[in-house]
C-alpha cells in the first residue's frame, strides 16, 4: 500500500482550523489535526513545503517508522510547529490503519479501559453570580465536572472569561493581538471565594477544576493552591509556567491542590521532571500538539508508572479531528483522568462529522473504523482563513506577562 498524495485544508468556521488529508493507493484516506491557534499558516508550510513531498511513496502501514523519520530526519528537534505537523501526519496514519482493519481506533490501541470518557466544561461569568449561573446550567447538561474562572473585580478582561454569558471566550478574531492587563494580586485575592461560592451552592460531589493560564509564580502559585484546599479541587491548571520543571517542588512543598499541566508541552522532554518526581497530577499534552497519537502514548505510559493521569487539553482551537482521536485514546488509555470539553461553533460542526457522542457528562467516541471524525471539503471551503492572534498580556505598569 502507498500514500499516492496529501494535501492541507484551511478553513475558518469561526476559528481556523489545519487538516491533513492523506491519500492511499487502496482508495482510503486518513485526516489529522494540525491547528496551531494562531500560528497555523507556519504548520501548514511545514507540512506543505517540507513534510508532504517526503510522504509520497511511504507505505502509510508504518506509522512508528514514518514518525522516527519526520522526528529525527528533520535534524531540528521538538517546538509546537514541527511536533504539531508530525502529530497531523500520524493521527491520519492511525485513522488509515484502523479504517484498513475496520475497527475503532481505540481497539488498534488496546481496547477498551472504560465504558465512557468523563469530560469537563467550562462554566464563566462576569462576576461570580453569573458563573454559578453557568454551572448550574453545565450540571443540568450532566456535567460531572466544570472548569469555573471569572471576572476579577478591577480587571477589565480575564482570561477564560466570556464577554457574554454562554459565548465562547476564545479570542478568534483580533487581525492583532489584542492587549489585556493584568494583576496578579486582585486576582489572588479574588479567586478563592469563587470556589467557596460554588461549594456553598452545589456541595462536595461536583469536580470543580480551574484554569490560572501561566500567570502566577511559583510562590503565588503555591500561596494559591493552599488557600483553596478547602474546596477540593479536581485541578489548578497551568499555576505556573512550567519551563522550569523544578519550580513545582516549591509549589508541591505547600499544597494539596492536584495540579495539572501541560498543553504548552510538545515532547515527553517538557514534563519528563515534572512526571518522574511526582510534581503534578495530570499531564494535558494533547494529541496535536505532541506529535500525535504514537508520542503522546508514550509520554501517557510514562506517566503512568508514576500514577500521573491523563487529562488532555480540548479547547476549540483543537480540531474535532483532535477530539475525536483523543475520545478513542482516553477509552483506551489505562490512567485516564478527564478530558477537557469545549463545544465547537455549529459551523464547525457542519464541516466536521464525527461518530463521537456526548450524553449526561460523558462522552463515547463510536464504533466507525478510524477515529470517526471526517471533514467536508466543499463546506470547508466556504470558511476561508482569517488572519488571527492570540492576545498579549501586561501587567498594570506594563511589564509583558503570560496571558
Ligand atoms: C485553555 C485554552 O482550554 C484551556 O485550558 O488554556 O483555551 C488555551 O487558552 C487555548 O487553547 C490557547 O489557544
Ligand atoms: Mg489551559
Amino acid at each position: 500500500m502507498k500514500i499516492i498524495s496529501a494535501k492541507v485544508i484551511v478553513t475558518c468556521p469561526g476559528r481556523n482550523l489545519v487538516t491533513l488529508k492523506i491519500e492511499t493507493d487502496s482508495g482510503v484516506y486518513g485526516i489529522g489535526d494540525a491547528t496551531l491557534n494562531g500560528r497555523e499558516l507556519a504548520v501548514v508550510s511545514y507540512l506543505q513545503d517540507h513534510v508532504i513531498p517526503t510522504l509520497i511513496g511511504k507505505d502509510p502501514h508504518r506509522i512508528e517508522d514514518i514518525w522516527q523519520y519526520l522526528y529525527r530526519g528533520a535534524y531540528w528537534r521538538r517546538g509546537p510547529i514541527s511536533m504539531t505537523a508530525i502529530a497531523a501526519v500520524d493521527v491520519a496514519l492511525w485513522d488509515i490503519k484502523a479504517k484498513i482493519a475496520e475497527l475503532p481506533l481505540y481497539q488498534l490501541l488496546g481496547g477498551k479501559s472504560r465504558e465512557k470518557v468523563m469530560v469537563y466544561g467550562h462554566a464563566t461569568g462576569l462576576d461570580i453570580e453569573s458563573c454559578l449561573a453557568e454551572v448550574e446550567r453545565h450540571i443540568e447538561l450532566g456535567y460531572k465536572a466544570v472548569r469555573v474562572q471569572c471576572g476579577i473585580p478591577g480587571i477589565a478582561t480575564t482570561y477564560g472569561v466570556a464577554k457574554e454569558a454562554g459565548k465562547p471566550y476564545e479570542p478568534a478574531d483580533s487581525s492583532l493581538p489584542s492587549e489585556h492587563v493584568w494583576s496578579t494580586e486582585k486576582y489572588l485575592n479574588h479567586v478563592p471565594s469563587l470556589f467557596k461560592a460554588v461549594r456553598e451552592k452545589f456541595g462536595e460531589e461536583l469536580h470543580i477544576l480551574h484554569d490560572v493560564h501561566h500567570r502566577l509564580t511559583p510562590i503565588q502559585a503555591a500561596r494559591l493552591g493552599k488557600e483553596v484546599e478547602p474546596y477540593h479541587l479536581f485541578w489548578l491548571e497551568d499555576c505556573t509556567p512550567a519551563e522550569n520543571q523544578s519550580a513545582f517542588e516549591l509549589i508541591r512543598q505547600h499544597t494539596t491542590t492536584p495540579l495539572a499541566v501541560g498543553e504548552v508541552f510538545n515532547s515527553l522532554h517538557d514534563c519528563q521532571g515534572l512526571i518522574q518526581n511526582q510534581l503534578i497530577d495530570y499531564i494535558r499534552a494533547p494529541i496535536t500538539h505532541a506529535g500525535g497519537i504514537t508520542n503522546v502514548r508514550r509520554i501517557a505510559d510514562f506517566a503512568a508508572v508514576f500514577q500521573v493521569k491523563t487529562g488532555f487539553h480540548g479547547a476549540t482551537d483543537l480540531s474535532p479531528v483532535c477530539m475525536g482521536a483523543a475520545l478513542h485514546f482516553d477509552t483506551w488509555v489505562p490512567n485516564f483522568g478527564i478530558q477537557e470539553h469545549m463545544p465547537h461553533s455549529p459551523e464547525t460542526e457542519s464541516v466536521f462529522s464525527h461518530a463521537y457522542q456526548f450524553k449526561d457528562g460523558f462522552f463515547t467516541p463510536g464504533e466507525t473504523p478510524g477515529h470517526g471524525v471526517d471533514i467536508d471539503e466543499e463546506l470547508a471551503a466556504n470558511y476561508p482563513y482569517k488572519p488571527a492572534y492570540l492576545p498579549v498580556n501586561r501587567l498594570e505598569d506594563g511589564t509583558l506577562w503570560n496571558w
